[in-house]
């Protein structure tokens, strides 16, 4: 396995000391030592796109900028990739995580055909990639060739990382907080204030695996990646299915990814639709690194992108009164709920009892009164 801390060293030798990115799980412990080494500067970025975005402008101000992605995002990176990087020759060393790949066991069901395509998309954008050795020996020699040819072409280059490839390191820090309110405890309160009849959305991750392992229903619909879409999803089940209520439950660092999604709904304005944005200022899911979400109050920017009514609150009883208010007026209705990372047990992954296919028939026959209409 490659130490992390050594890979951070490699890598300032190599002149590389600013960052940005998403997080994905698989580099955990890179980017914990990344956040403890003080010459380094990591950026979190709003998606992946935007991280490339960064680091071109590192790159025209002379730095050698690197980007940390899943392969996942290299969707909302292929459009600064060929329109911006490509065009301006600006490089960027990208370090991307190989979910999905498809000598290794099953992953899950989103990760299939982006695991599949990941060398070949790579190759079709004429990214150089190289895939990085569990070795931390090897993996210098390979960082040095990704390195010499990202400065020769001044093109973005990649490095592919496997499951496992990095150690993990101490945790550090400060230890996440006990007791306060948790994404556990704003879900029992959201449960138990839906009706029957409503529709809802969950953000891929945590959000949707703690909705499963308390409330599993029919007009539930588990996103399985496509993160950062809940909202948009929910605006076209609103419109689609006025007669209903749809509640979309959201992460901070998913809401941030398409932030652009509020100003749509403030300004189509489905008076149906009740947009939860569960806030612990970390990406749970792959681990609690930090999202940019500590100085962004989501209410502000609901109201001011036209949501109806918009409200923030941080305990399980304003959480209630607030669902309450809401179950009697007009929407978009906005909720930011301020959270602490919760430390506590995992929940289970639903596609390990339910395929998509099964979500979406199940949420289908739910609303099969609307489809008939
Ligand atoms: C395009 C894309 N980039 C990265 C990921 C990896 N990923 C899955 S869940 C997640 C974190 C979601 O964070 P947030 O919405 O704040 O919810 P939390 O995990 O904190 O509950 C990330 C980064 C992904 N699925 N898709």
């Amino acid at each position: 396995m490659i130490d992390p801390v050594e890979c951070c060293r490699r890598l300032k030798l190599h002149g590389c000391t600013y960052f940005s990115g998403v997080p994905c799980s698989y580099f955990a412990s890179l980017l914990q030592a990344l956040d403890l080494d003080p010459g380094m500067r990591y950026v979190e970025a709003a998606n992946e796109g935007s991280a490339l975005a960064t680091a071109a402008g590192v790159a025209l101000a002379g730095g050698r900028p690197v980007v940390v992605l899943q392969n996942s995002g290299l969707g909302n990176l292929v459009n600064p990739l060929t329109s911006l990087s490509a065009v301006f020759d600006l490089p960027a060393l990208l370090l991307v995580s190989w979910r999905g790949c498809p000598d290794e066991p099953a992953d899950e069901p989103q990760h299939r055909i982006m695991g599949a395509a990941t060398p070949r998309l790579l190759r079709l954008l004429q990214v150089p990639y190289w895939l990085a050795p569990p070795d931390t020996e090897k993996f210098n020699d390979v960082l040095e060739a990704a390195v010499q040819t990202m400065l020769r072409s001044q093109r973005p280059v990649a490095l592919l990382f496997r499951r496992g490839t990095f150690s993990p390191v101490e945790p550090a820090g400060v230890p996440p907080a006990v007791g306060g309110f948790t994404r556990r405890d704003a879900v029992a309160v959201i449960t138990r204030k839906l009706t029957d009849r409503d529709a809802l959305v969950a953000t891929t991750g945590m959000i949707s695996r703690e909705l499963f392992r308390q409330r599993d229903r029919p007009a539930n619909f588990y996103m399985q990646g496509s993160m950062g879409h809940a909202g948009a999803i929910g605006l076209g089940l609103a419109l689609k299915s006025p007669g209903r209520r749809v509640v979309v439950v959201d992460g901070d660092g998913a809401a941030i990814m398409h932030l652009g999604s509020l100003s749509v709904i403030g300004s189509t304005m489905p008076p149906n639709l009740v947009h939860i944005i569960l806030d612990n200022a970390v990406y749970e899911s792959t681990g609690g690194q930090r999202t940019s979400a500590a100085r962004t109050d989501f209410s502000a920017v609901g109201r001011a992108c036209g949501y109806r009514q918009a409200h923030q609150c941080s305990d399980a009883a304003a959480l209630a009164a607030v669902l309450d208010g809401a179950a009697h007026s007009a929407g978009p209705t906005l909720i930011h709920v301020k959270i602490t990372p919760d430390s506590g047990t995992k929940p289970a992954r639903v596609a390990t009892e339910l395929l998509p296919r099964e979500v979406k028939e199940r949420f289908r026959k739910a609303l099969r009164e609307d489809i008939e209409a």
